[in-house]
């Protein structure tokens, strides 16, 4: 074992050089600094990079700023045929960057380049709009005069990202800022700064190739905490988007709105998912398993929850435990292994803490527990756990990031609702019913309170074209999708008189 894992060592290390470099990032830039870069997979050192400080993130918002002036000028569609070429890039990239994904966040081969796939997506969605940032007019009540909103760029957008989608949100956010006509400043997840490297360096490329696309258009700045307030607190920065916890998210919130910015907040998760009586059983086993192990437990829109009706309990549930007791759990890149690592030891004790509150609290744990695979001694890797509980109480209200599914019982349907609704976070939510007034109702006003409401589906694997986020502490920003890109611009409404008279609104008489 000692000597296989010598191996993986010198061969990841060595595969992270050979991509990095192949993007074009400067070898400087991802050996030396202060901070050592580990792969879940195996527990080694895969590169070192130097966090910025606050001056170094003063001086990046001061390049983004004096790029976002040259920037607005330039016609959307225009904008939008950078944002074609950058999604052509990542098109030549994909295999690379996706790579790069698993070995850095540790994510099965096929989610790293489903990653990679969801940034070209959003490429494409971008450069549609880049011909749709559309206003609208009004009637006016005034004779010979007309009402009508426009949509401006706003400035220098920042974004904060998660190590679970090192590169996908930050693609969300920037493919629509820039379409919209602004620059952007990046903090990544310090747990993640190899493959923001790697972006930095595909964009770059990008922005040289591009003629009107000016230096500064896409800044990147590495580090944790201190890096990420003087981003949020730099009131040049009028839009910052941030992934990540709910703790985090209410530190970043409050700093932006006390200097008036904006925030596009998407936060915890602690989605569930209700299977109905009348549930189409084997593809709601295959949904659950995608939704509660896929990304080892790591999106937001995990499925954590499963409100399983009394009558179908006993036909889903023990089939349920038998797949959590057979999935492949091992090394990501290999073929066939479905559940890949955690990202670092605190996670493994996050999930041992949760799971040592459930049995607390009366539940039955399945699975869970360090699993051993073999070569891979310094990676981070557990079984998947299922408990059965009695209520939803404990940690059964909280994200625990990692692949917990906690499994609940009901009976009736507003039971089941009442549950799925009663946790603080409100992301994502599923039903499984073949009953449309049952789907229908889950969908209406008095159903889901999530962003994200799903029929026959899982909770997570959003597709980009919708508008992504949710409600309550998951913070109410929305990505992505839809009309996602009015959070990137600034709406001017405008009255003109085209008439000689000078009539005044609400009827008012002024006459001097
Ligand atoms: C996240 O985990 O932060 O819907 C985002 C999904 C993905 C995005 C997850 N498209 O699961």
């Amino acid at each position: 074992p000692a000597l296989a894992s010598a191996a993986a060592t010198d061969s990841l290390a060595a595969e992270v050089a050979r991509i990095l470099t192949a993007l074009g990032a400067a070898p400087e830039r991802f050996t030396d600094g202060a901070r050592i870069v580990r792969s879940p997979i195996d527990g080694s050192e895969i590169g070192r990079v130097a966090d910025a400080s606050p001056d170094e993130v003063a001086a990046a918002i001061g390049r983004a700023r004096a790029a976002f002036l040259a920037w607005r000028a330039v016609p959307a569609p225009r904008r939008g045929e950078f944002v074609r070429r950058l999604g052509e890039a990542l098109r030549a990239a994909k295999d690379d960057l996706g790579r790069l994904v698993s070995i850095e966040a540790g994510k099965i081969v096929s989610e790293g380049l489903g990653e990679v796939q969801e940034m070209i997506d959003i490429c494409d969605f971008a450069v549609g709009l880049s011909r749709q940032l559309y206003g609208l007019t009004m009637g006016s009540e005034r004779a010979d005069h007309r009402l009508q909103e426009q949509w401006h760029p706003a400035g220098v957008v920042g974004v904060i990202s998660a190590f679970n989608f090192p590169v996908a949100v930050w693609s969300w956010n920037a493919a629509l800022a820039f379409v919209c006509g602004d620059s952007v400043v990046w903090k990544p997840s310090e747990k993640t700064p190899l493959t923001a490297l790697a972006v930095s360096a595909l964009v770059d490329r990008v922005i040289a190739d591009f003629p009107e696309a000016p230096a500064g258009l896409s800044e990147l700045v590495l580090g944790a905490r201190d890096t990420g307030a003087a981003l949020v607190g730099d009131a040049r920065v009028p839009v910052v988007s941030a992934t990540g916890s709910t703790a985090m998210g209410r530190i970043v919130g409050r700093a932006v709105a006390d200097r008036f910015g904006r925030a596009i907040l998407e936060l915890g998760g602690n989605n569930a998912s209700i299977v109905a009586p009348s549930a189409d059983l084997d593809l709601a086993l295959r949904a659950i398993a995608f939704g509660a192990m896929g990304t080892a437990g790591q999106r937001c829109t995990t499925l954590r929850r499963l409100i399983v009706h009394e009558s179908v309990y006993d036909r889903l549930v023990p089939r349920l435990i038998e797949v959590y007791r057979s999935v492949r759990i091992g090394d990501p890149l290999e073929e066939g292994v479905l559940v890949g690592p955690l990202i670092d030891a605190a996670a493994i004790a996050g999930m041992e803490k949760a799971l040592a509150a459930a049995s607390a609290a009366g539940g039955t744990v399945h699975g869970g527990g360090r699993a051993a695979v073999a070569g891979l001694e310094g990676g981070h890797y557990v079984r998947p756990a299922l408990v059965e509980m009695p209520a939803q109480t404990g940690p059964v209200i909280e994200e625990t990031f990692a692949p917990i599914l906690y499994v609940l019982r009901y009976s009736t349907f507003e039971e089941a609702i009442a549950l799925q609704n009663g946790v603080p976070q409100g992301l994502s939510s599923s039903i499984f019913t073949t009953d449309m007034r049952e789907a229908d109702r889950f969908l209406s006003a008095l159903g889901s309170d999530c962003g994200i409401a799903n029929v026959n589906m899982g909770t997570s694997g959003a597709e980009i074209g919708g508008a992504f986020g949710g409600e309550k502490e998951t913070g109410g920003g929305r990505e992505s999708g839809s009309d996602a890109w009015k959070a990137y611009m600034r709406r001017m409404t405008s009255a003109i008189n085209y008439g000689s008279a000078m009539p005044l609104a609400q009827g008012v008489r002024f006459d001097v």
